[in-house]
């Protein structure tokens, strides 16, 4: 959907903005580069198109899934003091908002103080973007919506879209999303947006806490067999999107928890020798060969002090569940 499809009166309290986001040939690129590399791999940003967004969904109602679960009782258990250490805020941005559906919990509190607030969602599905901006006009009634299309990973060029903030600005990177970055481009992320902002403005970053292996693995590989065909369905999205030739039933899912990286990684393993037809390409598989297709990296206090003091952070408050599973942070920049 473009910003020009959607009706809006020009007094609107909602802009949709648009940024580089990604296009058919970057998607082919991807692909292209992933499948003819040795190992084999493809980057999990192609999960999300409307199928795997709505399975990435259902992921978080599995009952082994507990990271979205977790981070939603850290952000309403704590509230109080979240909206407290954001204090005078005027821009709330939000990297990779998705539906917002967490994000609610502190917009009620903040709104309470500053009903104009300024919410800016920042992900790559404009259709997304549009519904859930749409839907918090109209849940809160004086809040402006500047919505923008872009991409996660360089979000300076995103925000230099915006006119200067009268105050305090905060941007909210939640759901451990930053998980699926390495760490050195976790860290070029950072200090990418540290330099659209001012010392005094701040982050509160949600990331996944390091725990035993068994939880781990059974959170990324379900007995429902749903993260199985969120991640198969990548293969289908390649044959919709590209026209390859890809047998679903001949790969199948593996997770397993990297315990030197700290890193659940997802790979999608052919169960025999085969060939598969991409776009003129010809891609051979071995039997047990694997396409990398994520990783999901886990934190401690260590790999979260050196994220911060790589980035030009600092760490000011660290909220988590009674488990312990999941850690919000609340850093401020220097
Ligand atoms: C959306 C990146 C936070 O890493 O937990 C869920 C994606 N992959 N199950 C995660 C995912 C498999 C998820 N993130």
């Amino acid at each position: 959907m473009s910003a020009a499809a959607i009706p809006l009166p020009s007094d609107s309290r909602l802009r949709l903005l648009s940024a580089a986001s990604a296009t058919a040939a970057d998607f082919s690129r991807d692909v292209r580069a992933g499948l003819t590399s040795k190992p084999k791999s493809l980057p999990p940003r192609w999960f999300y198109d409307e199928l795997g967004s709505a399975l990435f969904d259902a992921i978080c109602f599995l009952p082994e899934y507990y990271v979205m679960r977790a981070e939603a009782e850290v952000l309403a258990a704590n509230v109080g003091d979240i909206a407290g250490a954001f204090g005078d805020v005027s821009r709330l941005i939000e990297l990779g908002s998705g539906t917002a559906r967490k994000t609610r919990i502190l917009l009620d509190a903040l709104t309470t103080a500053a009903p104009s607030l300024e919410y800016v969602p920042v992900d790559v599905d404009e259709a997304m973007l549009a519904r859930s901006g749409r839907e918090l006009l109209a849940e809160y009634d004086a809040l402006r919506v500047t919505a923008i299309a872009a991409d996660f990973e360089r979000p300076s060029g995103a925000l230099a879209q915006l006119p200067p903030p009268r105050g305090r600005t905060v941007v909210l990177f939640l759901g451990s999303t930053i998980g699926n970055l390495d760490p050195d481009a976790a860290i070029a992320m950072l200090r990418d947006l540290r330099s659209a902002l001012v010392p005094h403005d701040a982050l509160l970053l949600g990331v996944d806490l390091r725990k035993p292996r068994a939880v781990l693995e059974a959170a990324y590989d379900d007995a429902l067999g749903v993260t199985a065909a969120f991640n198969r369905n990548l293969l289908a999205r390649i044959n919709r999107e590209l026209g390859a030739d890809f047998d679903l039933a001949s790969f199948g899912h593996r997770a397993l928890y990297e315990e030197t990286h700290g890193r659940i990684e997802m790979h999608l393993v052919s169960t025999r020798a085969q060939r598969v037809r991409l776009a003129g390409l010809e891609i051979d598989f071995d039997e047990g060969e694997t396409i990398h297709t994520e990783n999901s990296y886990k934190h401690d206090a260590a790999t979260l002090a050196a994220l911060a003091r790589e980035s030009g952070f600092a760490i000011y408050r660290t909220w988590t569940d009674a488990q312990k599973r999941f850690a919000d942070v609340f850093l401020v920049a220097e």
